[in-house]
């Protein structure tokens, strides 16, 4: 067993070979803890729900796998989020889907209010967590043609605006009640399998309701509105009503939050080029950390080469003020809260790895053509001891270190997990 002792010590070697680069690890340590992480309450249910639609799961979302013991309900769950929070340095947030409200399925979506969230918002204040919210245009039978927002029939499109409506006055009671902004995040699966005749109609359809749903004046210190675009999904592979395109343009005219999913482009595009593309047109990007594997596949975010690009491009372009981060994934085949817990490290990592660097050095040489000494010490920078001032964080916010927390996990399985059915 490693001591603190140790820890301390190698860190001080650590810090010591930063300082000769000009990187002051203290500060850096005290910047990453101020990074807060919008943890996906969906990764601990398989995207289920608390509306009896368990194994129903629409929107051309899939989440594979049988891991055994699913949180069943909302108690479950929060109990599990919980547990996983405990296992994660640093103070993070809870991102909550419109169909987690607690009603037995009795409230339909038009009709839900801040009511039947409140376990979830107290829970949330209990715990000193921030809450972001998603109203949910899937898993639900007037959802089931693949239409939503943009569907030709008025009376279901005006059923999903007084969904998003009252989704927005969620957000806001949330923001109100927790004293710090919520953002709700629209997206909507609205596509078509094979290829459409018509594609400016739906598209069309999408902007007005849109604007029905955003209509309201809410106060931005407690709800913030963001859009998420996508490629593709399965049964909507030749059309997106809501892609790129369409939602920058939204985005920009109508000042909202763009969500940058790293599942929804092609796959040579990067999520990491984009932020400061985009952010001279929309006021803030909502970042949705995923690991796409050949499709929008929702793998448990790991430390590659997007997701560092992702963190460098935060930290070189000084974005962080202007980039929330979200973890969206869905795992079903290996322990569930190791799920969020690795993608969170992994997450805050990627970010400690970025603010390491001399950012200031390497954008001189750069200035000056000296491309050489760029390219060599980007590189050099990756056999740093980087690991020793993350294990320094993980103790200094009583968090456990790597190697430590899994062993927690399997006990949480054996003592919790294994007794659900
Ligand atoms: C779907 C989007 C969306 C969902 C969640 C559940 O492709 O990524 O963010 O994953 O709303
Ligand atoms: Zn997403």
């Amino acid at each position: 067993m490693v001591t603190d002792r140790q820890i301390e010590a190698a860190y001080r070697i650590a810090q010591d070979r930063y300082a000769q680069l000009g990187v002051d690890t203290d500060q850096v340590l005290k910047r990453l803890a101020k990074v807060a992480i919008s943890l996906h309450c969906w990764q601990g249910d398989d995207v289920a729900g608390l509306e009896g639609r368990a194994g129903q799961l629409g929107g051309g979302l899939a989440v594979t796998g049988n891991y055994p013991g699913r949180a069943r309900n909302g108690d479950e769950l929060r109990q599990d989020l919980q547990f996983a929070y405990s296992l994660i340095p640093g103070r993070h947030r809870l991102n909550l889907h419109a169909f987690y409200a607690e009603t037995d399925g009795t409230v339909d979506r038009d009709a839900i209010g801040p009511e039947h969230y409140s376990n979830w918002i107290f829970w949330a204040k209990d715990n000193g967590l921030g809450m972001d919210f998603n109203p949910t245009f899937f898993s639900h039978p007037k959802a089931a043609d693949g239409m939503t927002l943009a569907h030709p029939d008025k009376a279901i499109r005006r059923f999903w605006i007084e969904h998003g409506i009252r989704c927005r006055r969620i957000g806001q009671y949330i923001g109100k009640t927790l004293g710090q902004t919520c953002i709700t995040n629209v997206w909507i699966p609205d596509g078509m399998k094979d290829m459409p005749v018509d594609r400016v109609g739906p598209r069309q359809r999408l902007l007005e309701s849109l604007d029905a749903i955003f209509q309201e004046q809410l106060d931005p210190y407690f709800n913030l509105d963001a859009v998420e675009s996508k490629l593709f999904g399965i049964g909507s592979e030749s059309y997106v009503v809501g892609s790129h395109e369409f939602y920058l343009g939204y985005a920009a005219s109508r000042s909202k939050i763009l969500t940058l999913d790293m599942g929804h482009f092609h796959p040579t595009e990067s999520v990491s080029d984009k932020l400061s593309a985009v952010l001279m047109w929309v006021p803030a990007v909502l970042l949705h950390v995923s690991r796409p594997v050949r499709w929008d596949s929702d793998h448990v975010v790991a430390i590659n080469d997007d997701l560092l690009a992702v963190t460098h491009e935060l930290i070189r372009g000084e974005l962080l003020d202007r980039v929330y981060i979200a973890l969206d994934y869905f795992d079903a085949t290996i322990n569930r809260i190791a799920a969020w817990v690795i993608g969170a490290r992994n997450t805050l990592k990627a970010l400690l790895l970025a603010m390491l660097e001399p950012t200031e050095q390497l954008k001189q040489m750069e200035l000056d053509g000296n491309y050489t000494e760029r390219l060599a010490m980007v590189e050099e920078l990756k056999t740093m001891p980087f690991g020793a001032v993350w294990d320094y964080h993980c103790l200094t916010e009583q968090a456990p270190l790597d190697h430590q927390w899994i062993s927690k996990v399997r006990d949480y399985e054996e003592r919790v997990l294994s007794r659900r059915s």
